[in-house]
């Protein structure tokens, strides 16, 4: 469990603890290093460029490019349908072209995101009403389009995001609503057409919250996973997402539980979207801060505890001002693992110590 850090250091003298930290600050702990040198393929954070203050936020660009701290950078919006076909068969790439540059320039991998989801879709396939074969054949040529231009620059696509609702049904969509749930397993066969064509290796995943932990929604994943097997169409991995609460996320047993049912079916699992929030202020007292360490920690940790079927752990951003907890959640913050000022919070150790099972001052 993650103690040895957080409890030396509260218990150091006033000198000790300036010694602790003065080793933190001038060796943090590398976390792609860490997490590359442990068997992941990366540890990674979702960025929100171009088009926003980080594109140009020189602090922030630094700690995103070095590899050493991440090695995997995920688009939170730029691949997105309403980014990339805005009009009807009309695709602009611009974003997501210089997104993957941004990313090979200095050794990421991308985890591209997403091609078929409720949210985020354009006016012109929102605003009017479709017949399941037209909808069916919009679905198709976005597919072909996005996983052709992109092609093996993409280290996996999240083909359905979020199709599920909290009782293990389909969720409303307008995909769903409109074509049913075949649409679903549609998907995956026009991705899988789509990869085929490219000739490269492109994993293709199911992404959702709320799957982290054995229960009824974490089911209905399993279901679709042994469902798109049993038709033998293409699925290598479930992206959990893991949005948390401070206090409230799961244990570390209900994770490496949940992680190892997708495991069991043959699937990688990949923490894709980890954030943890206050769900109201203050988001910066010791106390806080201390049980969000261990909340980043236990999902980590459960990641490790898997073994090399679970392959990385992607935050959510990584600094809390371009977090999109704010937005979202008027009042709730405090998110990530450096505050507004960069500075890196006890949550940013204790994924070094999960990565390595040591406290970060050794790491
Ligand atoms: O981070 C994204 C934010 O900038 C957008 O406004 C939002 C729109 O719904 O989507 C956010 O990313 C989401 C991701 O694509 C899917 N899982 C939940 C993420 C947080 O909302």
């Amino acid at each position: 469990m993650y103690s040895s850090l957080l409890t030396s250091l509260l218990a150091l003298t006033t000198v000790e603890t300036a010694v602790a930290a003065s080793q933190c600050t001038a060796r943090p702990p590398f976390l792609n290093k860490l997490a590359q040198d442990n068997g992941k393929l990366w540890f990674g954070t979702a960025a929100d460029i171009p088009g926003t203050a980080e594109q140009t936020d020189t602090q922030y660009l630094k700690i995103l490019t070095n590899n050493k701290y991440f090695g995997e950078m995920t688009p939170a919006n730029m691949m997105k349908f309403m980014y990339t076909e805005p009009e009807q068969n009309v695709f602009n790439f611009t974003g997501g072209d210089y997104f993957l540059d941004l990313a090979e320039k200095n050794g990421l991998r991308v985890r591209c995101h997403n091609l078929v989801w409720n949210s985020q879709l354009s006016d012109w396939v929102t605003s009017r009403n479709w017949t399941a074969p037209e909808l069916t054949a919009v679905m198709k040529n976005h597919i072909y389009n996005l996983v052709g231009h992109f092609g093996g620059r993409c280290y996996s696509w999240d083909v359905v995001n979020e199709a599920l609702a909290g009782d293990g049904s389909f969720s409303s969509s307008i995909w769903y609503d409109t074509i049913g749930s075949e649409y679903f397993f549609l998907a995956y066969q026009f991705a899988q057409e789509a990869v085929e064509q490219t000739g490269a290796d492109i994993k293709l995943y199911y992404n959702d919250y709320g799957i982290e932990s054995p229960g009824v929604k974490t089911t209905a994943a399993y279901n679709l996973v042994k469902e798109l097997q049993s038709r033998k169409i293409k699925i290598d991995g479930v992206g959990l997402e893991s949005h948390f609460e401070v206090g409230g996320t799961p244990s570390v047993a209900a994770q490496v539980a949940a992680k190892q049912g997708y495991i069991a079916l043959g699937v990688d699992v990949v923490v894709t979207e980890l954030d943890v929030r206050f769900v109201q202020a203050p988001f910066y007292t010791a106390a806080g801060e201390a049980t969000q360490a261990q909340n980043y920690y236990d999902s980590v940790a459960s990641c490790m505890k898997v073994g090399p079927g679970c392959i990385g752990v992607t935050v959510w951003d990584f600094v809390d001002k371009y977090s999109w907890v704010p937005s979202s959640f008027p009042g709730q913050g405090g998110a990530t693992i450096y505050n507004d000022t960069f500075q890196r919070k006890p949550a940013f150790y204790a994924i070094g110590e999960a990565l390595t099972g040591a406290p970060c001052t050794v790491c």
